[in-house]
């Protein structure tokens, strides 16, 4: 297969400024008549015009109405001899949505039709210029059988629909005044029912709302719309940015490759992240649903009014949106707390998906340089990294500067196609003053260099001259094809606290006239650097790294005293939360290096009481500082991997801390229930029932070690009762987490009673395949349920919920010594492969870090790799994985 290269980027010869697209659609074969207006781009040599185009039939292509000469060659349509002047071109191709299981194109799901053309999606509808930087006018009309199909949408405004055939047929056409690329074209042809909502912006101007799904799922729109109604309210107060069309339309779909996705005016959704009721669904799918609805709203302008000039540039659009989801959720939360358990979801999302991706064989830049198949690189880093390096910029320039710096890039550059570069040269530029725009060019190399910055930090205080010297520095390891790199531009937001009373000291700088505050930001930008801080009248704590301030690994040498001290006293909560996760990761990996014997010892034990039972901290923070780092997280830290050692361990002190704060977790339990008054997925409730929820975990988990059936008993009579799911699932994951002998009946149960509902039982097998592993049980029960007459590998939803569930986040069940983990995964990956190459290869970088297990997993894990690789039949997609993994 054949690499792209971002050096190797060219204009294009033509451009294509409008296209009008008639679809007669049918689900064995759908017509479709293209019909484009093209002129050739005077900037480039004359030259053939290649049109993309990939399981189409092909049947008439015309120039200006007139037949010409063309050929087809490795899926492009080649044109010669065109005119000079700009010219019409027809293209007739047919295809079948119905046998497309890759869900990219044109498919059917539940029997209508939906679309899915990011990233290269549209050449498997129409030859075209299937490139983000060719931006056109699109006209579509849809052509259906008026019963099958009694909802026909595509983007933009609706402008004509009328009746056909006798009225058996209808028609209707849509146009949209934006030009676009191809990526972002969507057409909807089903049987829907819409929640619709009228609302007048900010502006004054007038926008009718609507989200379609199926006929028995109305009642779960609310939440989705209330988010939308939300998002445009945001978007415009934070950042002056309206909605700037007549209709916005969200689809649901249950059979669909990833969360959602912007097609303008007419995105498409996962049911995953549409359909919430309370009966159905938890406070995490309330939240994801806020923030995927903000998410592919704020695309509308980071991505679909200026949009991307080619893929490498992805981050341009993802990372920035992402960032602005992340603040969007923050601002919706609320209060400072409120805002840091955001805050610090976001790192523990960030650490567990894309710092082993950065340590691994996929590890790329923010901007990658190349890649075998563009949907490979919809990555944690282009995500999640990318939105690391918008909130450093926003973190150099402040928020307001950060404001200024988007309205400049929009008056640059609205309706354009544009680079990483034209982002941060619009913030840079904006704020001239910044430390941002004095190093931009440094600034940068986070967009061109892989690999996660470690930054180690040292403290000496001097009681004499009462100053106490930092000195920070920085290294980055090597990754696939960059074995050296240069130093990064790292804000460091820190405090000073006081080592008796806890107190934020006042910073001031060797050579500053006075203090500037308990909070500073400090820029390293070389190898190493000192900061000294003076009128210090004793050695502080150091709390660095405030808020995660840059998407690195701080080194520093704090003791466990020291991180009591910042566990009990310091003003960010982010830093609070990290001090209790390090004194718990101090000792799992104590136990994992050592004899394997873990021990919580008393100090620790009173400080994760004293949090509990903390007056004012909020719920939903007390429940994520009293989590234990997950299992893949702690393998990180290691040169070489034992999962089932690290499970035993994690297990352990799982139980210690259940049994150790037994009294203190039946108050939590007591304490913290929310008050009987209907189900509100507000984040305060929602805290409150996530802490009740893990206080029922450890009190089953404790009492079934001791053979107590009281927790259990209560657990399954309030999985029965529960008035909502995060309350049903949570005492049913309580049962299951405790291996309770309950557990069994509450797993038929839930499934009888939620047979018919897709997202539920999606629940269902995923709870089922995460199970903490005893056994093997937990592997041998995954396996069975492949057989389970609910399961299916042509969903995604479902594929995931068993495969994605086991092989990545079940690490103790799926690396076996027997390695029946390994055949597990390397099966799944071959038959998906044939069904949906996408879906396949993500599932294919479960493998990802096989390189630093132990043996002997190592080689099992290898042998498995290699046997999908000798297959020689591989989609680019799986194929591109697994040859980075061997390389
Ligand atoms: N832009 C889409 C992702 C498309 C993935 C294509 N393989 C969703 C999003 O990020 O909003
Ligand atoms: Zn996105």
């Amino acid at each position: 297969a054949a690499v792209t290269r971002r050096e190797d980027y060219a204009p294009p010869a033509y451009w294509i400024k409008t296209v009008d697209l008639t679809f007669d659609l049918d689900p064995a074969k759908t017509l479709v008549f293209n019909r484009m207006q093209i002129e050739r781009n005077e900037q480039v040599p004359v030259q053939a015009l290649r049109l993309d185009g990939e399981d189409l039939n092909l049947t008439r292509v015309l120039v200006n109405g007139e037949s010409v000469s063309f050929r087809v060659e490795n899926h492009q349509l080649v044109l010669e001899n065109l005119p000079a002047e700009p010219f019409t071109l027809e293209v007739r191709t047919t295809c079948a949505p119905e046998k497309n299981t890759q869900l990219s194109g044109l498919y059917t799901s539940s029997g209508g039709f939906f679309t899915q053309c990011e990233a290269q999606g549209f050449r498997r509808i129409t030859y075209f210029l299937d490139r983000p930087d060719v931006m056109a006018v699109y006209t579509v009309t849809l052509k259906a059988d008026k019963a099958r199909f009694p909802v026909l949408l595509s983007n933009g405004n609706l402008i004509e629909q009328g009746e056909l055939d006798g009225g058996h047929k209808h028609y209707a056409k849509w146009s949209d005044p934006f030009p676009k690329p191809s990526y972002l074209f969507a057409l909807v042809a089903a049987k829907l029912v819409c929640r619709e909502q009228k609302i007048r912006s900010r502006s004054g101007r007038d926008h009718l709302l609507q989200v379609y799904v199926r006929a028995g799922d109305l009642d779960k729109t609310e939440h989705a719309m209330r988010s939308l109604i939300a998002s445009v309210a945001w978007d415009e107060a934070r950042f002056g940015l309206s909605l700037d069309l007549d209709r916005f339309m969200i689809v649901a779909v249950s059979d669909f490759n990833m969360g959602a996705m912007e097609n303008k005016g007419l995105n498409i959704f996962n049911t995953k992240y549409v359909l919430a009721n309370p009966a159905t669904a938890t406070d995490t799918d309330f939240f994801g649903i806020e923030s995927v609805v903000g998410h592919e709203y704020f695309h509308n302008w980071t991505g679909n009014r200026v949009t991307c000039r080619d893929w490498f540039q992805l981050s341009l659009k993802e990372g920035l949106t992402v960032f602005r989801d992340q603040e969007f959720s923050q601002d919706l939360a609320g209060s400072p707390s409120a805002r840091a358990v955001k805050r610090i979801d976001d790192v523990r999302t960030l650490r567990q998906h894309q710092f082993p991706e950065d340590a691994g064989p996929m590890a790329h830049p923010v901007r990658p340089d190349s890649y075998m198949a563009i949907d490979n690189f919809y990555t944690a880093t282009v995500y999640d990294k990318g939105a690391e390096v918008v909130r450093m910029m926003q973190t150099l320039v402040g928020r307001e500067g950060f404001a200024r710096g988007m309205t400049l890039y929009f008056e640059r550059h609205d309706g354009q196609a544009v680079t990483c570069d034209d982002f941060a040269q619009a913030i840079a530029d904006a704020n001239p003053d910044s430390a941002l725009a004095r190093q931009l060019d440094q600034f940068k190399r986070w967009y061109s260099q892989a690999g996660t910055p470690r930054v180690h930090a040292r403290g000496y205080y001097n009681a004499e001259m009462r100053t106490y010297r930092l000195e920070l520095s920085q290294s980055c390891p090597p990754t696939p094809g960059q074995p050296d790199k240069a130093p990064f531009v790292i804000p460091v937001a820190l405090g000073l606290v006081g080592r008796d009373d806890g107190r934020a000291l006042p910073l001031q700088l060797v050579g500053e006239n006075a203090a500037a505050g308990t909070e500073r930001v400090l820029v390293l930008s070389e190898t190493t650097q000192h900061f000294e801080f003076v009128g210090l009248d004793a050695e502080p704590v150091p709390s660095l790294l405030r808020g995660f301030s840059a998407p690195v690994v701080l080194e520093d040498t704090l003791s466990d005293a020291e991180l009591l001290i910042l566990l009990a006293h310091d003003h960010d909560p982010f830093n609070r939360w990290e001090a209790g996760q390090r004194l718990a990761l101090n000792r799992l990996l104590a136990a994992v290096k050592g004899d394997g014997q873990v021990h919580l010892d008393a100090p620790v034990i009173d400080a994760l009481r004293a949090v509990l039972h903390h007056p004012t901290l909020d719920a939903a923070f007390k429940e994520l500082l009293l989590t234990l780092p997950g299992e893949s997280y702690i393998a990180e830290q290691l040169e070489e991997v034992d999962p089932q050692r690290i499970h035993a361990v994690r297990e352990s002190l799982r139980l210690q801390l259940a049994q150790a704060l037994h009294a203190d977790w039946e108050w939590a339990f007591d304490h913290y229930q929310v008050a009987n008054e209907g189900y509100s997925p507000d984040a305060a409730s929602a805290g409150r029932r996530g802490l009740v929820n893990l206080a029922l975990g450890n009190l089953c988990l404790a009492a079934v070690e001791r053979q107590s059936p009281l927790w259990p008993g209560k657990a399954y009579q309030r999985f029965k009762d529960a008035d909502n799911m995060t309350d049903r699932l949570g005492a049913l994951s309580a049962l299951v987490g405790a291996h309770s002998e309950l557990a069994e009946p509450a797993l038929e149960r839930f499934h009888a009673l939620f047979k018919d509902e897709a997202l539920v039982i999606d629940k269902w097998f995923a709870l089922q395949a995460s199970a903490p592993e005893k056994d093997g049980k937990v592997f041998a029960r995954a396996r069975q349920l492949l057989s389970h007459p609910d399961f299916s590998l042509r969903n995604p939803n479902r594929a995931r919920s068993l495969i994605t569930a086991l092989c990545f986040s079940n690490p103790a069940a799926f690396h076996r010594r027997d390695a029946a983990g390994y055949v597990f995964w390397a099966d799944r990956v071959l038959e998906l492969d044939a069904i949906n190459p996408q879906l396949a290869a993500r599932v294919a970088r479960a493998m990802d870090r096989w390189r630093q297990l132990a043996e002997p997993y190592r080689s099992a894990a290898r042998e498995a790799i290699a046997r999908v690789a000798a297959r020689a039949e591989l989609s680019d997609d799986v194929r591109e994985i697994v040859t980075r993994a061997l390389g």
